[in-house]
């Protein structure tokens, strides 16, 4: 359907230029900042208390929208069934809602109806796309709710939100989620002469190497590393954005579910591209915990190197084959 996609296409473009006016904030709900969020007045005076249900579940009531947010559009983007604790099986339903004076913003909220509960939970941030696998993660045998959502397309930090959703008596407990100041998937940098770049892992063995030999601050023009590598090195400052593939895998066959992750690295600046971190996370029943328990590193130094259509068709199909084959 070209038409909707040319939609999709314009409300990604408009979310874009929003990103860019408002500095990337993204409001934590429809109704928090009365100042800068997407919440109206006019919203607040045609209270219509059927626009707050869908195929008869009521945000309203179940206190996920107030009066004053109105709502322009309810969705269901997703749904599927899942034992998610003893007695039998729930229907997990992924809601997109609307709020007026911004036909941008998508406020994902997650459902959970059947086994004698229903259970509402926002998820947090707005998101533009999003969506859930239903698996066991924690190894108790039932599912958790494992959620991907694209909050930012303009490519900067804190793009996506990760989370990972254990049902809990009558309650959803966030039991992982992608931290932009706490999540640390263990990657770091080193820089020495000759260009070099090395990518190591804290977490595991991980240790590749590159040389990228274009003009930065980082290298004299022989390659000698400078002053301002240096302190680099030191602070391990190593840039890995919020994950941009955040896939459920059981990479090892014991019924029990993996994440497969990739982050986008930079060393300068969003532009300066190096490359993309892989990790596997696995729970830590113990701890009750997601472990970093295997890494990769894609360098894109190749991709400055291709210089015609097909250098670059073979760049990418490469690129590609290690995110699928990297971890097995
Ligand atoms: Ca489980
Ligand atoms: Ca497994």
């Amino acid at each position: 359907m070209p038409g909707l996609q040319l939609k999709r296409a314009f409300t990604l473009f408009l979310a874009l230029m929003l990103l860019i006016i408002g500095g990337c904030s993204v409001p934590d709900t429809p109704s928090d900042d009365p100042s800068g969020g997407p919440t109206t007045s006019a919203a607040a005076q045609s209270f219509d208390p059927d626009s707050y249900k869908f195929e008869g579940y009521d945000f309203y009531e179940a206190g996920i929208i107030k009066k004053t947010d109105g709502v322009t559009g309810i969705e269901k983007a997703h749904e599927d069934k899942a034992e998610l604790e003893a007695g039998g099986e729930s229907k997990v339903m992924l809601f997109s809602l609307q709020i007026e004076g911004d036909s941008v913003w998508h406020y994902p909220v997650l459902v959970i109806d059947g086994n004698g509960k229903l259970i509402y939970k926002k998820i947090p941030n707005g998101a533009l796309g999003s969506y859930f696998t239903l698996c066991d993660i924690d190894g108790d045998g039932y599912g958790e709710i494992v959620t991907q959502c694209c909050i930012a397309m303009s490519g900067g930090a804190g793009g996506y939100a990760s989370a990972v959703y254990k049902l809990s008596g009558d309650d959803l407990d966030l039991i992982y989620s992608y931290d932009r100041e706490d999540t640390d998937t263990g990657f770091y940098l080193e820089l020495s002469d000759g260009f070099k770049h090395t990518v190591r892992n804290k977490f595991t063995s991980l240790e590749t190497s590159f040389t990228r030999d274009w003009k930065n601050p980082y290298f004299d023009k022989k390659g000698k590393i400078t002053e301002l590598a240096k302190a680099y090195n030191e602070e391990k400052d190593f840039w890995a954005d919020s994950f941009k593939s955040f896939e459920p895998k059981d990479i090892d066959g014991d019924g029990v579910y993996e994440i497969l992750t990739a982050q986008y690295c930079c060393l300068l600046g969003h532009v300066d591209d190096l490359g993309t971190a892989y990790t596997v996370l696995k729970y830590d029943k113990a701890k009750k915990e997601m472990r970093v328990i295997k890494a990769g590193f894609w360098d894109s130094s190749g991709y400055r190197g291709a210089f015609s259509e097909s250098e670059k068709d073979a760049y990418f199909k490469e690129a590609d084959l290690f995110s699928k084959n990297w971890y097995k």
